[in-house]
C-alpha cells in the first residue's frame, strides 16, 4: 500500500473523499494524483497516464488548462469569497442561459448534489405534488430522497439504497427501469396525479453509458407533460459535454429543469439548476422554496467556468466528437480482435463499453456485465500508462487536450494488455 493511502486512511474514512476513488470496484490502491496536464495525470511517484477520468468529466479542456489557470489565479487575487452578489455569477448565469434555451433562469450551487437537491424541493414546491420518479442506475449526487433503489417489482415505492437514509425519506421515491416506457405508464397510473418531477439522465453515465432508445425522451416528455409532472434532465455530466444545450440541444426534448456540473465550473466547485422563469421565480428569495449556499456562485469557480464555456465552440466539439469517434472505433476493433464479448457505446463526445455482448439496455444488463474482467483491464492499461474509470459503472471522458497520438496510445496499450489477459 502506498505511503499516502496508510496515512489517508488514517485520518479519512477509506482513505478517500469519495469513495468510487478508492479504487473499491476494481481492487488494489488508488493512485495519489500530483499533478495534471492537459490528458495527462502524474501520481506522486512521478508515473504518468493518460487520464480519461478528467476530474469525471469536468475537465473539459485538459487538466491545467492556461486559461483556466489564469483565470482563477486572477480571481484569487482579488479575494476568494464574498457571501455578496459579484458581476461574473451574473456573467456564469447569462452564459447559461445563452446556450441553453428552456433555461431562463439559473441558480448557482456548488456541487451536483445540491442542484439535484434544490430541483427535486423546487418541483415539489412548484406543483405542490410530493412524488419523484428517477430510474434504476441513474446517479444525482448523494441526496437521501434520490438514494433509493428499485423495490421488488418495478412500479413499488423506493427502497432506501443506503444505511442513514429511512424509508420515511424515500417513501415518494418511485424508481423505475431505465429505457422502459411502460414501467413508467405503469407509476403514472398509479401515482400521476401526485408525481412533482421526474428525473432522468438524459444519457445514464452512472450504470456505464447507456443511451436513451430512440424515442424513449421524447416519451417521457409526452407523459410527463400529460401527467403535469416536471421533467427534468441530469445533465450535470452532458451538460455543455456533449453540446452547447447539452443533450436537450441534441435531441430537441426540453425539459422543464435541468442541471448541470462539473463542466460548467472547470473543475472548481460549481454546479446550477436552471429551467423557466415560472418554476425557478419558486425559490427564495423570490418564492417560498428555501435554497441557500455560502460558497454559491463562488469568484474562483464561476471565473473557471466561464474560461472554459467560451473556448467550447462548434470546432471544439467537432474535435471532441472526432476523439470519441476514434476511440469508440478503436476499441471496438481492439475487443473484436481479441475475442472479447464487447460492447462500445458513444453517446456524442461520451464512450463507454461493457463486456458484454449487449444490448445494455439499463442497469440489469450493466450489471450482468463481467465487471472482473473490465477491473482486471483496468489494471493491464493502468500498468500500461492508461487511467480509466476505477470502475465498470462509469463512462470514459476524452478531453480536447486528447490527441490523435494519445488516442494511438491508448489503443497500442489496449491492444498489448488484451494480449497478456488472453
Ligand atoms: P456531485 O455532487 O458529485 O458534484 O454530482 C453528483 C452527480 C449528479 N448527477 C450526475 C449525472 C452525476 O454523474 C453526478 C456525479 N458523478 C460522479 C461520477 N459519475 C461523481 C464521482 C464521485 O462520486 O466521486
Amino acid at each position: 500500500m502506498s505511503d499516502w493511502f496508510e496515512r489517508a486512511r488514517r485520518r479519512i474514512p477509506g482513505g478517500v473523499n469519495s469513495p468510487v476513488r478508492a479504487f473499491g470496484s476494481v481492487g488494489g490502491d488508488p493512485v495519489f494524483v500530483a499533478r495534471g496536464e492537459g490528458a495527462w495525470i502524474e501520481d506522486v511517484d512521478g508515473r504518468r497516464y493518460l487520464d480519461y477520468v478528467q476530474s469525471w468529466g469536468a475537465s473539459i479542456l485538459g487538466h491545467a488548462h492556461p486559461a483556466v489557470v489564469e483565470a482563477v489565479q486572477r480571481a484569487a487575487a482579488d479575494g476568494t469569497s464574498f457571501g455578496a452578489p459579484t458581476p461574473r455569477e451574473v456573467e456564469l448565469a447569462e452564459a447559461i442561459c445563452a446556450r441553453v434555451p428552456s433555461v431562463e433562469k439559473v441558480r448557482l450551487v456548488s456541487s451536483g448534489t445540491e442542484a439535484a437537491m434544490t430541483a427535486l424541493r423546487l418541483a415539489r414546491g412548484a406543483t405542490g405534488r410530493s412524488k419523484v420518479v428517477k430510474f434504476a442506475g441513474c446517479y444525482h449526487g448523494h441526496v437521501d430522497a434520490l438514494l433509493a433503489q428499485a423495490g421488488s417489482g418495478v412500479a413499488t415505492l423506493g427502497l432506501p439504497g443506503s444505511a442513514g437514509v429511512t424509508a420515511a425519506t424515500v417513501a415518494d421515491t418511485v424508481v423505475v427501469p431505465y429505457n422502459d416506457l411502460a414501467a413508467l405508464d405503469a407509476v403514472l397510473a398509479e401515482h400521476g396525479e401526485d408525481v412533482a418531477a421526474v428525473l432522468v439522465e438524459p444519457v445514464a453515465a452512472n450504470m456505464g453509458l447507456v443511451p436513451p432508445a430512440p424515442g424513449y425522451l421524447e416519451g417521457l416528455r409526452e407523459r410527463c407533460t400529460r401527467a403535469g409532472a416536471l421533467l427534468v434532465f441530469d445533465e450535470v455530466i452532458t451538460g455543455f459535454r456533449v453540446g452547447p444545450a447539452g443533450m436537450q440541444g441534441r435531441t430537441g426534448v426540453t425539459p422543464d429543469l435541468s442541471i448541470f456540473g462539473k463542466v460548467v465550473g472547470g473543475g472548481l466547485p460549481l454546479a446550477a439548476v436552471g429551467g423557466a422563469a415560472a418554476v425557478m421565480d419558486h425559490l427564495a428569495p423570490l418564492g417560498a422554496v428555501y435554497q441557500a449556499g455560502t460558497l454559491s456562485g463562488n469568484p474562483l469557480a464561476t471565473a473557471a467556468g466561464l474560461a472554459v464555456l467560451e473556448r467550447l465552440d462548434d470546432a471544439a466539439y467537432d474535435a471532441l466528437e472526432t476523439t470519441a469517434t476514434a476511440l469508440e472505433t478503436g476499441l471496438r476493433a481492439a475487443f473484436e480482435a481479441a475475442g472479447a464479448p464487447a460492447t462500445v457505446v458513444r453517446a456524442h463526445t461520451l464512450v463507454g463499453f461493457f463486456f458484454h455482448p449487449g444490448p445494455v439496455r439499463g442497469y440489469d444488463d450493466a450489471r450482468a456485465a463481467d465487471h472482473g474482467r473490465y477491473a482486471r483491464l483496468f489494471h493491464a492499461l493502468l500498468d500500461r500508462g492508461v487511467y480509466l474509470p476505477p470502475s465498470g459503472y462509469e463512462a470514459l471522458f476524452p478531453s480536447l487536450a486528447h490527441t490523435a497520438a494519445d488516442v494511438g496510445r491508448t489503443l497500442d496499450a489496449l491492444r498489448d494488455a488484451l494480449a497478456a489477459a488472453a
